[in-house]
């Protein structure tokens, strides 16, 4: 496979993490609880209490990213160190580590690009109602504003919050909906919170931080007909309506998209909006939007009453919609180890549809493939699945730039090994190998996979092979 499009010079090439995914040192220098600290991790896989020890190590791995050549390092800013109970008393030592990982950063040349909230919620504030609670709100300004005033002469990108459509429609799988809310209606009334809070942050960067950027990172799948039955097309009108353009019509025009309006209305799902909020979304200006992007969706038409997503909990919710659409499996795509569909050319789908509906410049923040890599005898990680899955969404990639969508820059999932989401580390993502398991710690030693020296290499080329 070729790719012969050379990418701009200034093409952010990157790599991501997210805190509670990579650090470790949960309870380390004054950091609070947040609310993966306390959830129960799925059966055999790790807990989130060490992770890859970044924490500790941050320097080494910094130092692997910057022989591996990246420009940017998307990372994400942990809540609960900087303010342990979620507000009130800020921790010096964790204000601290954020500066120390920037100038890392900064020292090699690497432009940090950092994620305000990655599912990380302080556990102190979920207690008292989580995003139900609408001084969660106000937590989260004050968060925001020590973040601009602390790092914003620095940090040129910032992300605001990461896939609040996946935090809203599958929450009980990464576990940001604990005790609070079960209830769609509750979950859509923490979607509009969500939203506020988001405005809130992104109008205090501009403001606090004139020299960065700003922008929300969903994570967004379009949806496929299964047929050319123009029920079926409507289904898949449907499905990203309710999956996407909810979301993001909010973070960039400030307003409900109709179609998700409609499903929230006929549900009764429809949130309690107060006087001056709708003013507020539209004040909020996004800079650019990030993209996380790992599959798309096939859908059909639903008539059926018993396939709705129906009760909080089961994880099948979101799958089905009585009345909307019905996902389906795709004949024309392959699937991963994990059962997650490829799909490069969606890739390029995604970025053209995006960009056609906001016209804003686009930021990818997430992309990549878990697998099973071994460690071989002689330290080598031979990944040439993970190497094919990236060949073949960067040739889609400089398609989609070609075709002219504005794309600042690639930041794959994940810069390193880290724990997933919900499959511990046995799904392995990252192009530096972190030696150990769910079971055992081992001495999370670095190793560089074939993919390391991939990247490296295609970097070098402006994203040539
Ligand atoms: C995204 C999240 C990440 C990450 C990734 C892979 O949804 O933003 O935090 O983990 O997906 O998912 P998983 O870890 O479930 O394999």
């Amino acid at each position: 496979m070729k790719q012969n499009f050379k990418f701009d010079k200034d093409f952010l090439w990157g790599a991501s993490t997210s805190a509670y995914q990579i650090e470790g040192a949960w309870d380390f220098d004054n950091k609070g609880k947040s609310v993966q600290d306390v959830k129960e991790v799925f059966e055999n896989t790790s807990d989130f209490k060490v992770c890859v020890d970044h924490y500790n190590r941050y320097k080494e791995d910094i130092k692997l990213f910057s022989e591996m050549g990246l420009k940017a390092y998307r990372f994400s800013i942990a809540w609960t160190r900087i303010l342990p109970n979620g507000k009130g008393k800020s921790n010096k030592k964790g204000i601290d580590f954020y500066h120390r990982l920037i100038d890392e950063c900064l020292k090699y040349d690497i432009i940090p690009i950092a994620t305000m909230f990655h599912f990380d919620l302080p556990y102190a504030l979920e207690k008292e109602g989580g995003w139900s609670n609408p001084a969660t709100i106000d937590a989260f300004e004050e968060f925001s504003r020590i973040v601009f005033s602390e790092y914003g002469e620095k940090v040129p990108y910032f992300l605001s919050i990461n896939e609040q459509n996946v935090m809203i429609l599958h929450g009980n799988v990464i576990g940001t909906s604990l005790e609070q809310e079960k209830q769609w209606k509750g979950l859509y009334q923490q979607n509009h919170y969500m939203q506020i809070a988001q405005a809130k942050a992104t109008i205090l960067c501009h403001e606090l931080a004139p020299n960065a950027k700003i922008g929300p990172a969903p994570n967004i799948s379009p949806a496929y007909p299964k047929s050319c039955s123009p029920e079926d097309y409507l289904a898949a009108m449907n499905a990203t309506a309710i999956r996407n353009w909810l979301y993001l019509d909010l973070s960039v025009y400030g307003q409900y998209n109709f179609q998700a309006w409609n499903y929230l209305k006929d549900r009764d799902y429809l949130p309690h909006i107060e006087d001056g909020d709708m003013e507020l979304l539209k004040q909020a200006k996004p800079d650019f939007i990030a993209v996380n992007y790992y599959n798309t969706m096939t859908v059909e038409e639903n008539t059926n009453k018993e396939e709705s997503s129906g009760e909080y909990g089961d994880q099948q919710i979101a799958m089905a919609e009585e009345g909307y659409y019905r996902q389906v499996n795709n004949p024309y795509l392959k699937e991963t180890d994990f059962g997650w569909e490829i799909d490069p050319v969606g890739f390029r789908v995604t970025l053209r549809e995006v960009y056609d509906r906001y016209k804003l410049p686009l930021l990818i923040s997430e992309n990549g493939i878990g697998t099973y890599d071994k460690l071989e005898e002689d330290g080598t990680i031979h990944d040439e699945e993970r190497i094919f899955y990236y060949e073949q969404h960067i040739a889609q990639l400089a398609k989609a730039v070609e075709d002219g969508v504005p794309v600042i820059g690639y930041c794959p999932w994940s810069a390193i090994d880290l724990i997933s989401t919900h499959q511990g580390i046995r799904k392995r993502y990252g192009f530096v190998y972190v030696n150990r398991s769910d079971e055992e710690l081992s001495d999370l030693k670095r190793y560089k996979k074939d993919s390391f020296y991939w990247y490296k290499e295609l970097i070098k080329n402006r994203g040539t092979f």
